[in-house]
């Protein structure tokens, strides 16, 4: 049996890598592993716990607010706080960024941008949710105030991104922009552990993975690929928890798509915290990540902190196949 690495030693081992490292991403990355594991326990409880079920709230984008995601949101907030290394978070569930309390003096250098829980309308039926994150280096003087523009940079500038997936295991997949390692929580150890190292998402693959319910909303386009997809016999999954489907598509190859529809005209994913987060993870494991206006969707230029974007992501062949389809009937 190999010998085991953990999620700590393995930062630490790749921190060497980096000849300038501070050791304060490091940090940041291993505080962001404990509020995971301190959700996973939660997440796992849900069905016993009374923190299920709508607490009356809406977050900024008018979903309804579960619970669980409040926890997910505030235990990440407490340990980003504690771990000194992060000067403010910008939230899914928080209308603004809030900036956090220096440690000792310090001044910390980099932002957090997370989705505490996406896929929370799945928590009630047991379906897999997960938590995105992604890690800026802060663009305004140290020595003053946090400011928006250190959440509205391009996701080129993402120093480190990555999500946990609270599925039949729990397991944490980043990349700090050399590539993609996924972790796996043991319980019995309390780690998570490298189970799958240096991930290189497939070519091409038969999923395609999108809401067909909203297929007449979509533009003719999308809809010709959609059609393709079908007539190819390609496998269609869809669960409806962004960090599924794409964790999904991760291994299996082929397309994920939330495109532009009626009700949702810049489509449904936020920018900030879900898709570049993403992007960078998808590009770093080989594949790709592009707008329905085939640009990629780390070079969008961003506005605001909630703004939406549609998005194509997954294994190079099937995006580059729905981008002729784009060229053909857009
Ligand atoms: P729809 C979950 O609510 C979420 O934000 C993403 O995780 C998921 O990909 C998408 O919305 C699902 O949206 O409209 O297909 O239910």
């Amino acid at each position: 049996m190999d010998r085991i690495t953990t999620l700590d030693e393995f930062i630490i081992d790749k921190q060497m890598d980096f000849k300038h490292a501070t050791g304060e991403l490091s940090g940041l990355l291993r505080d962001i592993g404990v509020a995971a594991k301190i959700v996973n326990r939660e997440v796992n409880r849900a069905g016993l716990v009374n923190i299920l079920g709508l607490d009356g709230a809406t977050n900024t984008t008018g979903d309804d607010v579960q619970k669980l995601d409040m926890f997910a949101n505030d235990k990440l907030v407490e340990y980003l706080k504690n771990s000194g290394e992060c000067c403010a978070i910008g939230s899914e569930e928080l209308e603004g960024f809030i900036p956090l309390p220096t440690k000792s003096g310090k001044l910390a250098k980099y932002v957090v941008v997370v989705d505490p829980l996406d896929g929370s309308s799945n928590i009630d039926v047991n379906v897999s949710v997960g938590t995105i994150f992604g890690i800026y280096r802060r663009v305004s003087d140290p020595e003053g105030d946090v400011e928006l523009a250190d959440f509205l940079q391009s996701g080129t500038e993402l120093v480190a991104a990555g999500y946990v997936l609270y599925g039949t295991s729990t397991i944490l997949m980043y990349t700090t922009g050399n590539g993609v390692n996924g972790f796996t929580l043991d319980p019995s150890l309390g780690e998570f552990c490298l189970s799958h190292p240096d991930i290189k998402m497939p070519k091409s693959g038969d999923f395609y993975s999108v809401n067909q319910g909203y297929y007449l909303q979509f533009d003719l386009d999308m809809r010709r690929f959609i059609d393709h997809c079908s007539d190819s016999k390609r496998k269609l999954r869809y669960i409806g928890s962004m960090v599924s489907d794409v964790h999904r598509t991760m291994f299996t190859g082929g397309i994920f798509m939330y495109p532009n529809t009626r009700k949702n005209p810049q489509g449904k994913l936020r920018i900030v915290y879900e898709c570049n987060p993403m992007a960078m993870v998808v590009e770093q494991a080989g594949g790709k990540a592009i707008n329905t206006n085939l640009d990629r969707i780390l070079e969008q230029e961003v506005k605001e902190l909630h703004q939406k974007s549609p998005i194509i992501l997954g294994s190079c062949d099937n995006v580059e196949e729905l981008i002729s389809f784009v060229k053909k009937y857009r």
